[in-house]
């Protein structure tokens, strides 16, 4: 054989082998991106399908925050027992069942608190259980307290959630008025948890104001002076208030304004003055709605107190708007006490600005 043919045999076995893996290469790679395209489907598929879980879920766990009233908060087995002779309530908190998740994680962290109303001097808490929604606490509290004033008082019963970083929050609570009770028998009983009640009073602070009428010019003058023993709003113990003037005419919000943030102070002083033009006609039917506020800079402002003037008002209220008008012209000073938010928006019901024709529930 010639020498050329040899290397021509070579050359072309060569050639063979290369083709060869060429071939098996292009195959595995288109393979490999098939296999992958596979798996991309694969996972789309698993994201859709994802999707639709939670978009079915979804609202279930956004009906769960804070503002939601009309899903069940679960209950509580708790008991109640009195001995007359040493005048001492105990109150035994057993378990939970059926909370409500307050967690991202669809969880919560619940304790119980339990005090007695009026007298709220002894405020006892459980043991924190973390994540969970049937605890089981198994505590007993006891309280003294005379047989009279047993019967004129309310045990109250608040599941909260536990946060480590943030406000802990209500999840329900129940009140038992201590006069219903049939105190022969043993009382442990299951009740489901109600929405909170949020009429407690308890000292909020004060705050001082001048109010100034002048009814040739249709001007109304509030200065607000100054606050004191403000509820502390804040971790440290401290608030940082400010102080919104609001004006309704004919319970509906018509105008409002509001004061400088003071920082880190539960005494507050603002010197700070605000005109509202109110005609003559206007004045008889206007409420003047005050209210101080704590300033968050992460989370939303929370009212401290709340207090309103005008012809709907009652006490002191009243007598320092009745007391502006006797006194045109003449600014009138004066301390007023103020109440809960919801308190004072339960009395005064203030409707939306603008007019509705439909009746709505507030
Ligand atoms: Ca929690
Ligand atoms: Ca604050």
């Amino acid at each position: 054989m010639p020498r050329w043919a040899i290397y021509a045999i070579f050359v072309a076995g060569a050639l063979l082998i290369l083709i060869c893996c060429i071939c098996i290469c292009a195959k595995c790679c288109c393979k490999g991106k098939k296999k992958k395209q596979k798996k991309n489907e694969k996972i789309d598929l698993k994201g859709v399908n994802g999707k639709t879980t939670t978009a079915l879920v979804q609202p279930d766990v956004s009906d769960v925050g804070y503002g939601s009233t009309k899903r069940p908060r679960g209950k509580l087995l708790y008991s109640l027992d009195y001995n007359a002779a040493e005048s001492v309530l105990t109150v035994g908190i057993k378990q939970a069942d059926s909370l409500r998740a307050m967690d991202l994680g669809g969880s919560s962290d619940p304790y119980v608190k339990v005090y007695t109303c009026p007298d709220k001097s002894k405020t006892f808490e459980t043991k924190v259980f973390r994540n969970t929604l049937s605890p089981t606490f198994n505590e007993r509290f006891s309280f003294q307290i005379s047989k009279s004033s047993l019967l004129k008082s309310t045990a109250v019963m608040q599941i909260f959630d536990f946060n480590r970083f943030t406000k802990h929050e209500i999840m329900g609570e129940i009140r038992v008025d201590l006069c219903s009770v049939d105190w022969n028998r043993v009382i442990e009983e299951w009740q489901d948890l109600a929405e909170p009640a949020k009429f407690e009073e308890e000292n909020l602070g004060e705050i001082c104001f001048s109010l100034r009428y002048v009814p040739t010019t249709s001007k109304l003058t509030v200065v607000v002076l100054e606050a004191k023993d403000l509820k502390s709003m804040d971790t440290g113990g401290s608030s940082d208030p400010y102080v919104k003037v609001q004006l309704a005419l004919d319970k509906r919000k018509w105008k409002k304004r509001k004061t400088s943030i003071k920082k880190k102070t539960l005494n507050p002083y603002y010197n700070e003055s605000f005109t509202f033009d109110v005609s003559f006609d206007q004045i008889q039917r206007v409420n003047l709605v005050i209210s101080v506020w704590d300033h968050d800079t992460v989370s939303r402002n929370d009212p401290i107190g709340k207090l309103f003037l005008g012809g709907d008002a009652s006490g002191n209220q009243l007598r320092h708007w009745a007391d502006m008008l006797a006194n045109p012209r003449r600014p009138v000073a004066q301390w007023h006490s103020l109440l809960s938010a919801q308190q004072v928006n339960a009395t005064l019901s203030l409707k939306r600005k603008l007019p509705l024709h439909n009746k709505l529930p507030f």
